[in-house]
C-alpha cells in the first residue's frame, strides 16, 4: 500500500492531523494498536483553547461541540477557605476556554474520518517506522497473522508517550528533558451536577482538588494522591469525602455525590524531547512531550503542533516548498516549551509536595493572595491559561 502521510496513532494529534490533510485533498492512513472502543474508553482532557477548536473547525468536525461544548470565561482559584475568580474573559480581552471532553472530540473526529472514506487501521500490532532518514520512509505492522508495509512521503508519529516513533529514532539524535512529580492525580466521573458552573483549582494543606465537569449533568473531580496509593483503596464515599475536606466550606456543602463510574490514577510528569523532526519522521502531541494536566494544556500542545505540521505539509505540497515542514520543530517547540512553564508553575503552587512544610504552605498562599489581587499578575496567568497564540 502507499500513501501521502502515514499517521502513527489515532488520539486527538493524528485523527486531527489526517482530518486536516483529508480537507485539504493530501492521501493519509492513520494505524493505531487498539481499536476504536478502547480509544473512545480512555478518559483525559476537558478543557479547549479557542485555537484548538479553530482547528477543529477547519477540520469541519466542530458541530457538536459548537453545539454541547461549555463556554467558560473564568475558573475560581480557592485557598485559605475562600474562592477568588480568574476573570479570563476580562483579563484577555473577550477570550474564553470551552469544556468539553477529550473523549467527544475523538468521536467526533472518528466520525468525520469514516464520513470522509479515509483509512484507519486498528489492532494494528508491531507498528515501526522505517527510513526516515532516506527519502523513501516505510511503516511496517503486523495484522491478521501477516507482517504488511506502507511506503510514504511523511511519517507522522502521533502515537503518545509510550508510542513506537519516538523509540525508533537513536539515541545520539535526540535529547530528552524530564521532570516527574513526587504524586499523581485520582480521577472519578459521575452523572452528577457539577458543584460550581465554573472550575475551581484547591490549595489545600492536605492536598490537590480540581472540580471539573463534562455537562452540566457529568462531573469530573481529581484530588492529589500518593503514588502508592491504588483505585481500589478509595470507596466512592472516601473520595467525596476527601474532596470535600479540600475544599472551602461553602462549595464542600454544596457538593452533590454520586456512584461513580470511572476512577484512575494518572502519574504527573513533565517531559520534552527534541527536537521534533528526524528526516521524514514528524513526533506530534504527547509522543514529543508530556506536562501534568495542572494547566490544561496537553491536548492544546498536541493541537498546536498538529497546526504547525499541516500548514508545513500544506505548502510542501502546494507550493513544492519545504519551508514549513523545515521550521515545524523549532515553532513547535517554542510553544511548547512555554506551555511546559505554565504547568510546571501551576502544578508547584498548587500542590502539597511531600517536603512541603508550614513555610513553603505560608509561600504557596502568599503567591495565590499576590496572584489574585494583582491584576498583572492575574493577566500573566489568564494569558497562558487561555492558550498562547499560534
Ligand atoms: P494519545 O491521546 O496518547 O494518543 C496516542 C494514540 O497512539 C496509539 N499508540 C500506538 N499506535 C500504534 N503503535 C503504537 N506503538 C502505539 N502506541 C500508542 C494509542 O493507542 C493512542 O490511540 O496522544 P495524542 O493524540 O498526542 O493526544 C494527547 C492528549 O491525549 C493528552 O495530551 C491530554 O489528554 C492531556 N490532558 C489534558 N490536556 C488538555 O489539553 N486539557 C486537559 O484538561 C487535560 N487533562 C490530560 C488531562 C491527561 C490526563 N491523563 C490521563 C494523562 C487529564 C488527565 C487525567
Ligand atoms: C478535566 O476536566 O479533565 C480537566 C480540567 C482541567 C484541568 C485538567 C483536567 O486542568
Amino acid at each position: 500500500m502507499r500513501t501521502q502521510i502515514a499517521i502513527i496513532g489515532s488520539g486527538p494529534s493524528g485523527l486531527l492531523l489526517g482530518q486536516l490533510l483529508t480537507e485539504a485533498g493530501i492521501d493519509n492512513v492513520i494505524l493505531d494498536r487498539v481499536g476504536k472502543d478502547y480509544i473512545l474508553g480512555r478518559v483525559r482532557a476537558g478543557v479547549l483553547e479557542e485555537g484548538t477548536v479553530r482547528l477543529l473547525d477547519e477540520a469541519r468536525s466542530a458541530a457538536r461541540l459548537h453545539a454541547e461544548g461549555l463556554p467558560h470565561n473564568g475558573f475560581s482559584l480557592a485557598f485559605d477557605g475562600r474562592d477568588h475568580r480568574i476573570d479570563l474573559y476580562g483579563l484577555t480581552a473577550g477570550k474564553r476556554v470551552t469544556v468539553y471532553g477529550q473523549t467527544e472530540v475523538t468521536r467526533d473526529l472518528m466520525e468525520q474520518r469514516e464520513a470522509s472514506g479515509a483509512l484507519t487501521i486498528y489492532d494494528a500490532a508491531d507498528v515501526t517506522p522505517h527510513d526516515f532518514d532516506g527519502r523513501t520512509p516505510f511503516v511496517s505492522y503486523e495484522k491478521d497473522g501477516a507482517t504488511q508495509r506502507i511506503d510514504c512521503d511523511f511519517i507522522a508519529g502521533c502515537d503518545g508517550f509510550h508510542g513506537a516513533s519516538r523509540k525508533a529514532v537513536p539515541e545520539k539524535a535526540i535529547r530528552t528533558f524530564e521532570k516527574i512529580y513526587p504524586f499523581g492525580w485520582l480521577g472519578l466521573l459521575a452523572d452528577v451536577a457539577p458543584v460550581n458552573h465554573e472550575l475551581i483549582y484547591a490549595n489545600h494543606p492536605r492536598g490537590f482538588a480540581l472540580c471539573s465537569m463534562r455537562s452540566v449533568t457529568r462531573s469530573r473531580y481529581y484530588i492529589q494522591c500518593s503514588l502508592d496509593q491504588k483505585v481500589e483503596d478509595w470507596s466512592d464515599d472516601r473520595f467525596w469525602d476527601e474532596l470535600r475536606r479540600r475544599l472551602p466550606a461553602h462549595h464542600a456543602e454544596a457538593l452533590k455525590t454520586a456512584s461513580s463510574f470511572e476512577k484512575s490514577i494518572a502519574p504527573l510528569r513533565s517531559f520534552v524531547a527534541e527536537p521534533m523532526r528526524f528526516g521524514r519522521l514528524f513526533l506530534v502531541g504527547d509522543a514529543a512531550h508530556i506536562v501534568p494536566p495542572t494547566g490544561a494544556k496537553g491536548l492544546n500542545l498536541a493541537a498546536s503542533d498538529v497546526h504547525y505540521l499541516f500548514e508545513g505539509l500544506r505548502e510542501f505540497y502546494g507550493d513544492r516548498s519545504s519551508v514549513g515542514i523545515d521550521a515545524y520543530s523549532q515553532k513547535a517547540l517554542a510553544r511548547v516549551w512555554k506551555a511546559v512553564r505554565f504547568s510546571w508553575w501551576m502544578t508547584t503552587m498548587m500542590h502539597r509536595f511531600p517536603d512541603t512544610g508550614d513555610f513553603d504552605q505560608k509561600i504557596q498562599e502568599a503567591e495565590l493572595d499576590y496572584l489574585t489581587h494583582s491584576r498583572a499578575a492575574s493577566t500573566a496567568l489568564a494569558e497562558n491559561y487561555v492558550g498562547l497564540p499560534f
